[in-house]
């Protein structure tokens, strides 16, 4: 039926809905109203940041009339609805992704071009928005682009973080340096403050049982939650999503009465605190250091989250025992496993919903993805932390731990130590609790992230749940990446066609003269552009073995430099790239960048090698210099021990772009060779089910390194030597491979100098490596994160597409 007009004259509001600026004459009359009335500049003093504000606010402005259908659609609707719960959003540059999701880039390029600026130039204005600190973030960032693409109900929850992930600098003796990332210092165009949406959140105070399972939480302190909405377009459609990410704000300004009383240290010292929460994104990947602060950000925002979620279901009138048919929540890794206790709160001490049937809603609302199954990175926060700030949800914990392990005990009578491994409590002092535990008894399913990585995790950290519950509840959803932002050039089906074979080599030089200028303008440094590029970017971390690579370029070096020089003429010349960031307590990852970067500067200089071979160490990685490094890329390392990397999504990066992979025999580099074809990718080094065992070895029949791999003992001799500069200083990373040598790189070296040798001899015959090349590029369909999207939504979530026409 017809709905009745809300206010006022019908004919009145729809008129003024602003029209979509698709023409070129309306997009420069729309970014010359912004420079006039949102700016207030004029042609006269406007700069290539101003005309980048009024252009994104322009684009912006397109986006909120989609957004706005969007939302309006989604509510007389009501489908079932999704919700990606995540800690990080590395989001990126928003402009240029928007103009291409539109499908205005052409049309925009000329409007700016009339008005006497440069697309490209305004683009470069904006910042990163950098709320994440790798893989995982990133994820986040694809799955709602797919989201929207897919025209599902879905949208974000996550921090607005003052400061983002930091950025690197590099000191003169070669070691990293972090800064402070204020990505906020200009206006923001791409997210509208919701000063009307906001929820107070408590912290501390007492809780006091009313009966068995009900309680009252009271006291303490209050903080607010204040939405800021993002606009996440999708690709040809109209449907707009939307990311709300919550800042921390104090409850009044500051406190009036000591202020009043002339103590102005303690007037804003609450207030400081509440705005501490959401102050900084914490900048460690697989590791946990137990910080309160950090607690208080998860516990912040999924209860914010949650409240929200509440809300908007309320508004559809229907009893709560209905949630989980109309609300889907995705918990992104254990970060957000408190939202678990919080629904069980919400439900039982605030709506009266009996504990079991409580149990039952929240067990049909969330599903748990898990990352990673390094053990020092399986989350545990510390018991009487958690009693000192959620008093109420760690009495929550426990009843939950205890009703559980009855049902373990019914199930496995007698079998106290798998009682033991089981508990969402692990003893110690202190006690501490499992997050990974609770995440997974309180979803309705879990999943990993390749195929690999989702038998591992049911072999080895879930093996108990696996045996408790069965099998079906933990599966795999293979991870995937936006070809929107990740591809750079069309892929095709002629392989064998010369005059596309010659255009394809032409778009991958025009993209390593791309990433040679940006080296040039940014470092002062010229790359040779007609040599082979060799790529390994992503955070530095033991696992990922940045060491190997570098022990490799120092081999090649060496080797090299005992060639005479009729035999360096046969020599196809490499340039080797690094870029990543060390968490910034990684004392062995940071030590890392610094042999990296000494080991260039010693390199790119001998006069006898450097046409050869050079080293390039690109500071402040990020999206955006992602975007320019990918697609320049002839060669990627993906090098992780077996068994570690739980997928790896820049892997799906450079296939999409052509370029070939070097990798061990881990996360979805399998899955890649199983659809590009095992002849396109350079496998190496040991297989997972046989890294316990040389593990075992190295503890207890350790070998000497120079008798094991005599070829990788002369590199850590050279190093410790002092070719690259003070040599003592790598000392504590060189013992890492003699000593333990726990991520095997004396085990997998050999194997890996033999896989660099046979990509040199591939790259020799041109013509099959564009083969390979564009082979590649063209098999990568299964990548994608509408697929892996589609995925979550039929087999996890139970929600459909909903078009907005
Ligand atoms: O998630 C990564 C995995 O290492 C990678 O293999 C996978 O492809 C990707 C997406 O599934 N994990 C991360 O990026 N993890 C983090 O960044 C992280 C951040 C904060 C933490 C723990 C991990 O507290």
């Amino acid at each position: 039926g017809k709905e009745k007009w809300p206010v006022g004259d019908e004919k009145a509001w729809k008129d003024g809905i602003p029209a979509l600026t698709t023409e070129v004459p309306s997009i420069t009359n729309s970014v010359v109203h912004h420079v006039h009335t949102s700016l207030a500049r004029q042609a006269y003093n406007l700069d290539n940041l101003g005309a980048y504000q009024a252009s994104a606010l322009s684009v912006r402005d397109n986006l909120l009339v989609k957004w706005n259908e969007t939302q309006l659609h989604y509510s007389r609707k009501a489908p079932k609805r999704a919700y990606y719960l995540s800690l990080e959003f590395l989001m990126g540059r928003t402009l240029d992704n928007a103009l291409l999701n539109l499908g205005l880039k052409d049309k925009y390029q000329e409007g700016i071009d009339k008005l006497g600026f440069n697309l490209e130039d305004l683009l470069d204005q904006e910042r990163d928005a950098g709320l994440g600190n790798g893989g995982l973030g990133r994820l986040a960032a694809c799955y709602l682009d797919s989201s929207s693409s897919q025209e599902l109900p879905v949208w974000g929850y996550g921090l607005r973080y003052k400061y983002g992930i930091f950025q690197q600098l590099i000191a003169p003796d070669g070691s990293q340096l972090e800064a402070p990332d204020p990505w906020l210092e200009h206006d923001n165009p791409w997210e509208l403050p919701r000063t009307d949406v906001t929820y107070q959140i408590r912290f501390y105070g007492h809780a006091e049982r009313l009966d068995a399972s009900k309680a009252i939480w009271s006291g303490g302190q209050e903080v607010i939650a204040m939405a800021y909405d993002t606009m996440i377009p999708g690709y040809d459609t109209k449907n707009t999503n939307n990311l709300r990410l919550w800042e921390s704000k104090p409850q009044r300004g500051f406190d009036l009465q000591s202020f009043n009383a002339g103590n102005y240290e303690r007037a804003v010292e609450a207030s400081n605190s509440a705005e501490a929460i959401t102050s900084v994104l914490y900048p460690n990947d697989h590791t946990t250091f137990g910080k309160e602060l950090r607690l208080k950000q998860q516990y912040f925002w999924t209860a914010a989250s949650l409240a929200d979620i509440i809300r908007r279901f309320k508004n559809l009138g229907k009893p709560l025992s209905e949630f989980p048919d109309f609300v889907a929540i995705q918990l992104n890794d254990t970060h957000p496993t408190l939202a678990v206790p919080e629904l069980m709160r919400i439900l039982v001490d605030e709506e009266d919903i009996p504990w079991d049937q409580a149990w039952d809603i929240v067990t049909n609302t969330f599903f748990f993805t898990n990352h990673t199954v390094l053990p020092e990175a399986l989350e545990k926060w510390p018991v009487p932390l958690m009693t000192h700030l959620l008093p109420r949800h760690m009495q929550i914990i426990f009843d939950i731990n205890l009703i559980f392990l009855q049902a373990v005990e019914r199930k496995f009578p007698g079998d106290r130590e798998r009682l033991a491994r089981m508990s969402l409590i692990e003893e110690g002092v202190p006690q501490q609790v499992r997050m990974a535990n609770l995440a997974c008894i309180g979803s309705r399913k879990v999943n990993g992230v390749a195929e690999l990585h989702s038998e591992l995790v049911r072999a080895t950290i879930m093996k108990d749940f696996v045996d408790f519950y069965g099998v079906s509840k933990f599966s795999n959803v293979t991870n995937g990446i936006t070809p929107r932002r990740w591809l750079d050039q069309g892929l095709l089906e002629h392989v064998d066609n010369p005059a596309f074979q010659k255009k394809w080599a032409v778009v991958k030089q025009s993209n390593k003269q791309r990433l040679a200028h940006y080296v040039e303008t940014t470092l002062g440094l010229k790359v040779n552009t007609n040599a082979m590029f060799d790529v390994q970017i992503k955070r530095l971390h033991e696992y990922k073995r940045q060491t190997l690579n570098i022990m490799g370029v120092i081999h090649r070096y060496l080797t090299l430099k005992d060639m005479t020089p009729e035999e360096r003429k046969k020599v196809n010349p490499k340039v080797v790239f690094f870029a990543g960031k060390a968490a910034p307590g990684y004392y062995i990852a940071k030590l890392t960048i610094r042999l990296i970067v000494n080991v260039a500067r010693i390199i790119n200089e001998d006069p006898e090698t450097k046409d050869l071979l050079s080293l390039y160490f690109l500071p402040d990685y990020s999206v955006s210099l992602a975007e320019i490094l990918i697609p320049a890329s002839d060669i990627s390392q993906h090098i992780s021990t077996a068994g570690t990397e739980a997928s790896g999504t820049s892997n799906m990066k450079f296939c999409l772009n052509g370029g070939l992979l070097v990798g061990t025999v881990d996360g979805a580099n399998i899955e890649i060779a199983e659809e590009v074809g095992e002849s396109n990718v350079f496998f190496f080094g040991h297989l997972t089910p046989a890294v316990e065992d040389l593990r075992y070895q190295h503890l207890y029949h350790p070998v000497p390194i120079e008798q094991k791999c005599p070829p990788l003992a002369r590199v850590l001799n050279e190093v410790s030597a002092g070719r690259f500069g003070d040599g003592g200083a790598y000392e504590p990373l060189l013992n890492t491979v003699r000593q333990n040598d726990y991520y095997l790189l004396t085990e997998d070296f050999d194997s890996y100098i033999q896989a660099l040798k046979l990509v040199d001899e591939a790259y020799q015959d041109r013509t099959e490596w564009i083969k390979k090349s564009i082979k590649t590029t063209a098999k990568m369909g299964k990548f994608s994160s509408d697929r892996a999207i589609q995925d979550y939504a039929q087999e996890y979530w139970n929600i459909e597409s909903t078009k907005v026409e």
